[in-house]
């Protein structure tokens, strides 16, 4: 749904930061606009509850220069993980064109992270989106925590889909991973726009 602008020059691209709660989707928003944002021009919208959690969205435009003459920005949005909140995810996943899911590493939480993958997937089906086609990069956090699961087993349990699909590990907190996991994204989309095509990693 992203949307070319022949007459501006202009391609605008949204991403959305999924993911079960606590796993760090706001934590990678955050370094992200702390390194690159021109906060004179900028801001990042976060709409959070007094502890910190996401009550609607954290939302993050970023400009990231020009592509064949085509001036390039990406929307970055986090949905808030809590399962109650599901009918805000589904609204900001609206208009999607590439999905980053955030992993929570520590063991307790794999079956968080499974059941926030199950609800990616319903919710993108319902907006028509088909998983399997979608341009996405996992990404595992908390990689500084004792009690994480091995990287393989996180691997096996989430990244299932008929072709594997880029995987960075990350301790977002100390902005570890961040910029990886957006590039591979932010590539995939432009590469997507640029070939006009299936995109390469989809
Ligand atoms: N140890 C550790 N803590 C992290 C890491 N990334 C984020 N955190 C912490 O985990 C907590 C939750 O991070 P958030 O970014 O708010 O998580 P979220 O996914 O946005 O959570 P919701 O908005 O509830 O869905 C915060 O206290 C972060 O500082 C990490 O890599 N390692
Ligand atoms: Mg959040």
């Amino acid at each position: 749904m992203s949307f070319i602008n022949f007459a501006a020059r202009e391609i605008n691209c949204k991403i959305v930061y999924y993911g079960a709660g606590l796993g760090g989707k706001t934590t990678n928003l955050q370094h992200i606009f702390d390194k690159t944002v021109d906060k004179q021009k900028s801001k990042m919208i976060s709409l959070a509850t007094e502890t910190d959690r996401t009550l609607f969205f954290d939302f993050l435009p970023l400009d990231l220069g020009t592509v064949r003459g085509f001036r390039t920005r990406f929307h970055l949005y986090t949905v808030p993980g809590q399962v109650f909140y599901d009918a805000s995810r589904k609204l900001i996943l609206r208009g999607v064109d590439g999905v980053v899911f955030v992993a929570d590493s520590q063991e307790e939480r794999m079956d968080a992270n499974i059941e926030a993958l199950e609800n990616l997937q319903e919710n993108l089906k319902e907006h028509g989106y088909d998983f399997k086609k979608i341009p996405y990069v996992l990404q595992f956090n908390k990689r500084d925590l004792p009690n994480i699961a091995p990287m393989e087993y996180m691997e096996f349990l989430l990244n299932n889909r008929d072709v594997q699909v880029p995987s960075f590990s990350s301790t977002a907190h100390k902005c570890e991973g961040v910029f990886e996991t957006l590039n591979m994204i932010t590539r995939m989309l432009l590469h997507k726009f640029v070939s006009q095509g299936t995109p390469q990693y989809a």
